[in-house]
């Protein structure tokens, strides 16, 4: 359906949907599973909403469409052009790295933002066409920040709630960006602007105090309770809202079988370690492979009794800093092989995809030890997902003080990443403790099991929505 007929309407850079060809070369569109979709769909579903974004292959717009799970899309073109200057340019090589923390060095680059204006612009477009009279309108995240200013023009009638996936900076940082008043005020046409951190959102406050706008009340957790006014008296809210994932879909179940067998295709080692991520600098992959390479060297750890399996998801790969981390990685992987595995038997396990959930489900299932060592990270489903995999308690979590998740996960061996020390450190202790004290590592992963799955992707959801609804009131 289309036309002004969608009173609940999601835009996102991404549709939840990848192109796929089969071997006689016919082309189809497939419903990419993830947490977003899977918490937005029985809310599209209930409004006869509608998903805004691009369709993930340049140059490609088909007619909107109706997934097989029921989504109602409407594509948005970008050209090849778009996706250099608009994604990996301004998106990914400016904001990516301001937003965390300057782990590189951003770019600021005045031909990106000026496609980055043009892009937000037809994403706005789009909305507008499809958005009914009063419908809510729910943006997400950094590839889409000037959206909202836009779509209050365009369509004054609209609730506008925006939520960021990212980390947001502090103002002293924030302020390099050249574009940074245009930005903001893009932002602040929405009703409602959403982060994961309450020190996040504080951080947004103390910009707008630094531009000279009101701020009243202070931040909390899935409620909002402060505000910004701007010079024409628009009251917009900002509140915390952690993202968090289908918690019931990692929950034990199924073939514990499989666990066992895929341990014996390891060599049946006393400990799996685990790393899953995207292939991203902020992730500090490197940093956990020397971490684990030191305490091999040391013979603290023992290369006939420990498995380190790394899964990593091919990503940004055009942009220089991702080429040179994963040329990093895969030196790092093949040296710490060659120093401590044998033919047949390699220390460490490396595949560079993506897995399918099930096989995914049944590493962390696997996995004694989580090893998440982001340098800074908006919140990190990942550990989440590790935890929601363990409600027998089994395992251990090491996880990085500067993920988002460390807010919510406190019984995890926590470790600061910048300091392969630290690293080292909470590794071994996750190790001795399973060995020496496992019932108080059992009570450490139950209490975060509930934590997680008392704090799902559905609340997060509706308790976002049941703010922005407040806030339209
Ligand atoms: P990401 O930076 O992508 O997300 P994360 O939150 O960990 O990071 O989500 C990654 C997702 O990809 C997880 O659901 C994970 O299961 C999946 N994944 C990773 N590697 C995989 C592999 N090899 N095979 C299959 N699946 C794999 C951004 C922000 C985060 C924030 C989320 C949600 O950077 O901070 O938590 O959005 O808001």
């Amino acid at each position: 359906m289309s036309g002004r007929s969608n009173s609940f309407v999601v835009v996102a850079n991404r549709l939840p949907v990848d192109l796929e060809t089969a071997a006689d070369g016919t082309r189809e569109w497939k419903a990419s599973p993830g947490g977003l979709v899977t918490a937005l769909s029985p809310v599209l579903e209930e409004h006869q909403g509608c998903w805004v974004g691009w369709p993930g292959v340049a140059d490609e717009a088909p007619e909107p469409f109706t997934t097989d799970n029921g989504v109602l899309l409407h594509p948005v073109r970008l050209t090849n052009e778009d996706f250099e200057a608009f994604y990996e340019g301004f998106s990914n090589a400016t904001l990516w790295p301001l937003y965390h923390d300057l782990i590189v060095t951003p770019i600021y680059n005045r031909d990106w933002w000026d496609t980055y204006r043009e892009v937000n612009l037809r994403f706005a477009n789009e909305v507008a066409a499809v958005a009914a009279e009063n419908a809510t309108v729910w943006v997400q995240d950094y590839q889409l920040q000037l959206v909202p200013g836009i779509l209050r023009q365009l369509r004054p009638d609209l609730t506008i709630g925006f939520f960021l996936h990212i980390p947001f900076p502090s103002p002293d940082l924030f302020r390099q960006l050249p574009w940074r008043e245009e930005l903001v005020r893009g932002l602040l046409d929405a009703n409602l602007i959403g982060f994961h951190l309450e020190s996040n959102a504080r951080n947004f406050l103390e910009l707008a105090r630094t531009q000279g706008l009101t701020v009243e009340g202070e931040v909390s957790t899935r409620e909002v309770t402060a505000h910004i006014v701007t010079n024409s008296g628009h009251s917009v809210g900002v509140g915390a809202f952690p993202i968090s994932i289908a918690a019931s879909e990692f929950a034990e179940g199924g073939d514990t079988g499989d666990v066992a067998q895929l341990r014996a295709e390891l060599g049946n080692p006393a400990h799996v370690i685990l790393g899953v991520d995207r292939l991203d600098y902020t992730k500090g992959i490197l940093q956990r492979l020397t971490a684990f390479e030191e305490l091999l060297e040391t013979g603290a750890l023992n290369p006939e009794k420990v498995t380190f399996v790394q899964l990593a998801t091919p990503s940004r790969e055009r942009i220089d800093h991702y080429r040179a981390t994963r040329s990093k990685v895969e030196e790092a992987v093949g040296r710490i092989n060659g120093r401590f595995g044998r033919l047949g038997a390699p220390v460490v396990h490396y595949q560079h995809s993506s897995v399918p959930k099930d096989v995914l489900r049944r590493y962390y299932r696997l996995a004694d030890i989580m090893l998440v060592t982001p340098f800074k990270d908006g919140m990190n489903l990942v550990a989440k997902e590790y935890v929601a995999s363990h409600s027998d308690g089994s395992g251990a979590l090491v996880l990085s003080e500067f993920a988002g998740a460390a807010a919510e996960l406190t019984q995890a061996n926590l470790c600061n990443p910048f300091d392969i020390e630290s690293i080292k450190r909470a590794l071994l202790s996750a190790v001795k403790a399973l060995e020496e004290s496992p019932e108080t590592m059992r009570e450490r992963m139950t209490a975060m099991n509930q934590q997680v799955r008392q704090h799902d992707i559905a609340l997060w959801s509706q308790s976002f929505l049941g703010a922005l609804d407040q806030e339209q009131a």
